[in-house]
């Protein structure tokens, strides 16, 4: 459990790399400011470091150009796969001062969000593909986020058999990883990001 979380947002990440692969094909990233944080998961093409060389794109674009929308983002992303063999690539921003949290992916990284006061399951469509350095469509989706819903972001090694009971049965972010991590299956590239607003 790799533990970023602060006194805005509870957040907790885990990362494996497929059995017999040193390096995941998968990368993460979380940067923050004042007014938000930006969480991101990019699952390359491939396996081991032909896939990580697509993937890692994602910390470079983040870090430098965080201030902008999350569709300029992931175009950005796309540019730089040009010549390599492309990604699944998410990204997830909360921003504080408007209690909103947005999603944008092209390619299979899913997002779920559990409305605790509703009892509703949030669950946005990714573009389908990946990013391959070609003309690219993106889709930003924007939620209302209160304190203590739940969401999760993760690559496709994470297999989730009830995401709604699940992200339900938890009372807590750090809940929500605990059984998460018990229900998965081991050894693939597998990648996944839980929070929640504090
Ligand atoms: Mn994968």
């Amino acid at each position: 459990m790799i533990n970023f979380s602060d006194d805005k947002v509870e957040l907790f990440v885990y990362q494996e790399a497929k059995s017999g692969n040193v390096q995941s094909g998968d990368t993460y990233y979380i940067t923050k400011t004042d007014d938000f944080m930006l969480c991101a998961i990019a699952d390359g093409l491939g396996n081991g470091p032909v896939a990580k060389e697509s993937a890692d794109v994602i910390p470079e674009i983040l870090e430098n150009y965080k201030e902008e929308t999350l569709d300029e983002l992931l175009l950005r992303c796309n540019d730089l796969m040009f010549q390599k063999r492309g990604a699944a690539v998410a990204i997830v921003k909360i921003d504080y001062r408007d209690q909103t949290i947005s999603y944008s992916c092209v390619g299979n990284v899913k997002f779920y969000m559990y409305k605790r006061a509703t009892d509703k399951m949030i669950y946005p469509l990714p573009v389908m593909g990946y990013l391959s350095g070609r003309k690219q469509k993106t889709n930003t989706q924007t939620y209302a986020c209160d304190k203590n819903d739940l969401f999760m972001l993760h690559s496709d090694g994470v297999v989730m058999r009830s995401p709604k009971s699940t992200l339900k049965n938890a009372n807590n972010a750090q809940c929500l990883y605990e059984t998460v991590f018990k229900e998965i299956e081991h050894g693939d590239d597998s990648t996944f990001i839980v929070g929640s607003l504090l």
